[in-house]
């Protein structure tokens, strides 16, 4: 089973700046304890971050062939972008929308997503835990359907 893991803009930043939002773990931190659990739950996963929308759009494009399922972190542009939902959405694969910090606790903007209604499930507010339990939550999802 094939998930790709795709990090929105500034993730990159992660555990350089802004630790008490974001936490201390740097994104390969991150990304090298997501392929030791992802193994563990018999998945295997790819990752791809971009601060651009239009080659988050490509990624997903170019995933329908490849990739039985996405967990994404859309960063900002969870909270704009109409093109990566038309893209969530014609690529048909199972979509988990993950988001570090509660996005409901924070600023009013950032309580509309575009995303979260072509997502499977969405998962917020976990810190980089929420990675984790969306990339289960998804291959559970695929196990059984
Ligand atoms: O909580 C999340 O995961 C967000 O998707 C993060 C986005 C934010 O715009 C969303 O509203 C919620 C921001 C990502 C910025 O990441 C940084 C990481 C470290 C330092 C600076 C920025």
């Amino acid at each position: 089973m094939k998930i790709l893991i795709i990090h929105g803009p500034n993730l990159n930043m992660l555990g350089k700046r802004e630790p008490d939002i974001y936490g201390a773990k740097t994104l390969e931190d991150i990304n090298s304890s997501l392929s030791e659990c992802a193994k563990k739950i018999g998945a295997d996963v790819s990752f791809f971050q971009s601060n651009s929308e239009g080659e988050i759009v490509s990624a997903i494009q170019d995933a329908m062939s490849e990739f039985d399922g996405i967990v994404i972190n859309p960063g900002a542009y969870t909270h704009t972008s109409v093109a990566i939902r038309d893209a969530i959405l014609s690529c048909g694969l199972p979509v988990v929308e993950v988001h570090i910090s509660n996005v409901y606790k924070r600023e009013d903007f950032r309580q509309k997503s575009y995303v979260s209604a072509v997502a499977l499930g969405v998962i917020s507010g976990f810190g980089v835990n929420s990675y984790f339990l969306g990339l289960s939550g998804l291959v559970e999802h695929l196990k059984n359907n």
